[in-house]
């Protein structure tokens, strides 16, 4: 799955149609009055939440979006119709922001939720309204407004539950691939993975997470360095990290130094992100390099209070076991979120 995780779209809503000036002549009526109608109003610009859609693509081969316009006011006290609403399907956890201001002007998350990105014109008034003793054949109609208009950024937030976190080449890609239909691309060397990808892991047979692999992170990830800081706002919503490490010491860092830049990388970017609970977990250890420091590394971990898992994301092993461990945490911070959030609701 690839995700295309940002879109620039220019939305423009409809003009609100003129109020028409006019006056009734008929047969036996010559002086029959003002009788322009009111323009409609301009059609507004809507997006609304499609839980089918997993990507911003669509809004690749659509950079400008247009509603319809009101029609204008027509003689006889005839009312311009309303101008068409254009309404855009967008995923769930689609950030709406305006591009030139940065203001974020929605946070699409519940499906089928709707929001107005721009708002139509009013149509104009007619004539009709403005005949009063003294002015019995008024001349001016109140002017249309022009429909709203402006750039949008759009941000995907991908709704994962579990985010991997990881220096590059550490074997991310390698482990969503084993454990779910996700096919990121695997090489050896950094940054391969350029985008995001989401897997989603089966725990039985009516549990499941979604597992978010994105690209790996170094330090200085949150400046602009590398490639990670642009996806790490894809773990925001995570419930749990699994914070993977190469302890084959081929890499030639030491591990809990990685281990060390990479929470960093977390704090700078966002301490919330750092405040998630991790599952820290050794990788490659079907190499011979990794298995004989782990004992001594998963040691200098439990120093520190953290418990170091084990695997071989390569042949599987030790994977069946982190994955209860991951889905029996997972389910754990969501029972404590679902328990806080109908605290929070509950009457004082
Ligand atoms: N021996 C061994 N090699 C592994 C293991 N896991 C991954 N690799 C190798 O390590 C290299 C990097 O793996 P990836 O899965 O692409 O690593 P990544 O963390 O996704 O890397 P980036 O996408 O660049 O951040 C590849 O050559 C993998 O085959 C493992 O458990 N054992
Ligand atoms: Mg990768």
């Amino acid at each position: 799955m690839k995700f295309i995780d940002e879109a620039e779209v220019h939305v423009r809503a409809g003009d609100g149609g003129r109020g028409c000036i006019a006056f009734l002549r008929e047969k036996y009526r010559p002086h029959g009055g003002p009788s322009g109608g009111d323009g409609g109003d301009g059609g507004d610009v809507v997006f609304v939440v499609d839980p089918g859609l997993t990507t911003l693509l669509d809004f690749k081969f659509q950079s400008l979006i247009k509603a319809g316009r009101g029609e204008h006011g027509r003689g006889k006290e005839q009312y311009g119709k309303r101008g068409t609403d254009q309404v855009i399907r967008v995923p769930a956890g689609t950030i709406v922001r305006d591009a030139q201001t940065n203001e974020c002007i929605a946070d699409l998350r519940v499906p089928y939720e709707r929001c107005v990105v721009a708002r139509g014109g009013r149509g104009g008034k007619g004539n009709m309204h403005f005949a009063t003793p003294t002015n019995q054949a008024p001349r001016f109609s109140i002017p249309e407004t022009p429909g709203e208009e402006r750039r949008l950024r759009l941000e995907l937030h991908l709704m994962a539950d579990v985010g991997l976190v990881g220096y590059p080449n550490v074997g991310k890609s390698t482990l969503i691939t084993k454990v779910s239909a996700a096919r990121p691309r695997i090489a050896d060397y950094p940054f391969t993975t350029l985008v995001p990808h989401l897997g989603v892991v089966r725990l039985d047979d009516e549990r499941s997470f979604v597992l978010a692999d994105i690209p790996g992170l170094i330090e200085g990830a949150h400046r602009g360095l590398g490639l990670g800081d642009r996806f790490l706002r894809h773990l925001s919503r995570t419930s749990l990290l699994i914070h993977l490490i190469d302890v084959s010491g081929l890499s030639g860092r030491d591990p809990l130094a990685d281990y060390d830049a990479i929470n960093h990388e977390l704090r700078a970017f966002d301490a919330a992100l750092a405040t998630k609970p991790q599952v820290v977990v050794g990788n490659k250890l079907d190499l011979v390099e990794a298995r004989d420091r782990f004992p001594e590394l998963r040691a200098r971990f439990a120093e520190r209070g953290v418990a170091l898992w084990g695997i071989s994301a390569a042949t599987g092993d030790g994977v069946a076991a982190l994955l209860r461990h991951v889905g029996q945490q997972w389910a754990a911070t969501r029972a404590t979120a679902v328990a806080a959030a109908a605290n929070a609701a509950a009457p004082q």
